[in-house]
């Protein structure tokens, strides 16, 4: 059996390069579910529809335990299908399965580390509220998770969503840096304008952003914090394994990548990114 990882694209090997380093012996099948991305700007059920059609898959292909490496799924659809249907699809394959996100662990490391921030107010030193600038798709925007899971954890943070519609499809096909580096410069600079600075710490809520980190580490001040997503993801799902003995996980190493859309080599962008030249097979 293995850990199925899944994303509409390639944003989600962010997360699942951080797994297989963490995991080497373990076996892995990843699922791009390219035929429907972007799904940043897809309805709620749409969502819903697809990644329990994705889950299904990666069941199929072997995995018992599916990491969504992608926000908006995480966001907008691991909830209910971790309540109403993994229980089903576990009877039907005769063996325990679970579904995980990304996203609470990615708060749990936001949230952990120290933060404290002073302001000048009205000629009085005070202890300000911090301000954590998401940068995600739209429908991770839209959902407010990140302000909902960060407000039950603290009150001395602010959290803003910056929606970038289009930029998880730039970097799907591999847009040069050039173009995305001057669309990021205006996300940046549109959350900026919105809360009248620069976030004193950064959360990239989208795995695709990941992939282009540098770019936004550019375009912040010097030295703001970003939250890397793979990291937190991994350390999570070491503890979970620690407290989950009964998912068999094959130990031979194997890696499968599965696609719906385009098979064969992935963009330059990604193999650059990979370490070595990517390709997908027909899921
Ligand atoms: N990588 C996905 C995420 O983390 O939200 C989004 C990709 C997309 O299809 N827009």
């Amino acid at each position: 059996m293995a850990i199925g990882v899944f994303d509409s694209g390639v944003g989600g090997l962010t997360v699942h390069r951080e797994l297989t380093r963490r995991f080497p012996e373990k076996d892995f099948v990843y699922l791009a579910d390219q035929a429907n991305a972007p799904i940043g700007s897809k309805t709620g059920e749409e969502i819903v529809e697809i990644t329990r059609n994705g889950c299904e898959r990666l069941f199929e292909a072997g995995a018992s335990v599916v990491v969504l490496a992608c926000n908006t799924a995480s966001a907008v659809a691991l909830r209910r299908l971790q309540q109403t249907w993994v229980p089903d699809a576990a009877k039907r394959h005769g063996r325990p399965l679970n579904v995980l996100g990304i996203i609470v662990p990615t708060i749990e490391a936001a949230t952990g580390l120290p933060w404290t921030y002073e302001a000048e107010r009205h000629g009085e030193k005070v202890e300000a509220i911090a301000v954590t600038g998401v940068f995600c798709t739209a429908a991770t925007a839209i959902s407010r998770v990140y302000e909902i899971e960060i407000d039950k954890r603290r009150e001395d943070l602010a959290v803003f969503s910056e929606p970038c519609p289009g930029l998880a499809g730039l970097i799907e096909l591999g847009a040069p840096a050039e173009e995305l580096t001057v669309v990021i410069g205006d996300h940046v600079d549109a959350l900026r304008r919105r809360i009248g600075r620069h976030p004193d710490k950064a959360i990239l809520g989208c795995t695709h952003y990941e992939i282009v980190a540098d770019i936004f580490a550019r375009h912040l001040p010097e030295g703001t914090p970003l939250i890397h997503q793979p990291t937190a993801v991994a350390d999570s799902l070491e503890r979970y394994f620690e407290r989950h003995p009964e998912y068999a996980l094959g130990d031979s190493g194997r890696r499968t990548f599965l696609t719906t859309g385009k098979t064969g080599p992935q963009s330059d962008m990604v193999s650059q990114f990979w370490g070595e030249p990517l390709s997908f097979e027909a899921a």
